[in-house]
């Protein structure tokens, strides 16, 4: 049986290559010595991407696939894809929600304890054999005690960020562009107003022209010098000189971040901070969350090609039978 041809636009997860390997005819693009020669040579034949963080599929791009059908993306943020267009153009953009919810979640608790706590920090003091040469590691500034968060983005892994914090009993409110039903955290329509009103904020909110820099100067002097900063989202929601320059000047107190503009660079400034804590982009990064979503990103393929649905199209997707 001959198989249908299959673009992925950068390396994926071993389990993930293997799978379309032996189910489709993959072309790799990374791989080719001329893309733009690939994508004339085979892009008639394409009828599925698979893609990673690492490139953007793109209405340019896609255009150049007329029979292409399905965009499969690892990982549930998928500001890297054209899901407009995608949708406006009868393709499926696939994601990879709710697999990764509570180990994203578990690493924004990490962060946050962290950050106030200044573990990281303390970590390396030990090390650097300063507790036995220069005594006890100073008392934490902060503390979670008394301590108010404002989620930004109270989606599936905000609200695990909000049930963790419920057990901490830690007042928990939130920002979004509406206010959800069911929900009995207290609503802020607006940004500024809730920044004003926590101690420490969270950003779950996904990337994207819309929340592009919505953390900015103004938000972050909102929050204060009390005020810490933790970003588990998108780095692009932050600006990020903003952030360097409100830290640098004591206007708020620190920063936990995940993810940040220009991933995987990193301000050198930020790095050379001491108190604040910064992770690679780890949120979902367990083997066994990883694999699930692999599994997913796959699954969302072959269930297209089997059934004409797939399993976790995103909201500008249309749905249609094939
Ligand atoms: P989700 O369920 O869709 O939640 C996203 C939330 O963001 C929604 O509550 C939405 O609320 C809010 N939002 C969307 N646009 C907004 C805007 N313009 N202004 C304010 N709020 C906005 O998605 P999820 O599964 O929780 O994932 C959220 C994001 O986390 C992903 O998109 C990704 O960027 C990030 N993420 C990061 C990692 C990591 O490794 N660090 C891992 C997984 C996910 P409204 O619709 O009411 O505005
Ligand atoms: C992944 C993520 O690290 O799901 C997301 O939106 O940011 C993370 O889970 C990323 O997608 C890997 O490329």
């Amino acid at each position: 049986m001959t198989k249908r041809h299959l673009l992925m636009t950068g390396p994926l997860m071993r389990m993930v290559m293997q799978q379309l390997d032996a189910a489709f005819e993959v072309h790799r693009l990374w791989e080719a010595a001329d893309p733009d020669a690939l994508i004339a040579e085979v892009g008639d034949k394409i009828e599925a991407i698979a893609v990673g963080m690492h490139s953007n599929v793109d209405g340019p791009l896609m255009s150049r696939l007329p029979n292409l059908k399905i965009v499969s993306n690892f990982g549930v943020g998928y500001d890297t894809v054209d899901a407009k267009w995608a949708g406006k153009n009868g393709i499926y953009v696939t994601n990879t929600p709710d697999v990764l919810t509570e180990e994203v979640a578990d690493t924004a608790l990490g962060l946050i304890l962290s950050t106030v706590r200044q573990l990281s920090e303390s970590e390396r003091y030990l090390r650097a054999g300063r507790w036995e040469k220069d005594g006890p590691f100073p008392l934490s500034k902060a503390t979670l005690r008394d301590r108010r968060v404002g989620i930004i983005g109270l989606g599936r892994i905000g609200k695990a960020i909000a049930k963790r914090l419920d057990a901490f009993r830690v007042p928990v409110v939130y920002h979004g562009r509406s206010e959800q039903a069911q929900v009995d955290y207290g609503y802020y329509p607006d940004l500024a107003k809730m920044a004003r009103d926590v101690d420490i904020l969270v950003n779950v909110a996904p990337g994207g022209p819309a929340t592009h820099h919505m953390i900015n100067a103004a938000i972050l002097d909102e929050l204060g010098p009390d005020g810490i900063l933790i970003n588990v989202g998108r780095g692009s929601v932050v600006d990020e000189k903003a952030l360097v320059a409100a830290l640098k000047d004591g206007r708020i107190l620190s920063a936990g971040l995940d993810v940040f503009e220009s991933e995987p660079h990193v301000p050198a400034e930020l790095i050379a901070m001491e108190h604040v804590v910064l992770l690679p982009h780890v949120g979902s990064a367990s083997v066994f969350t990883r694999n699930q979503m692999g599994q997913l990103v796959v699954d969302n393929i072959t269930t297209y090609f089997e059934t004409g649905k797939p399993i976790t199209p995103v909201a500008e997707t249309p749905i249609r039978n094939a």
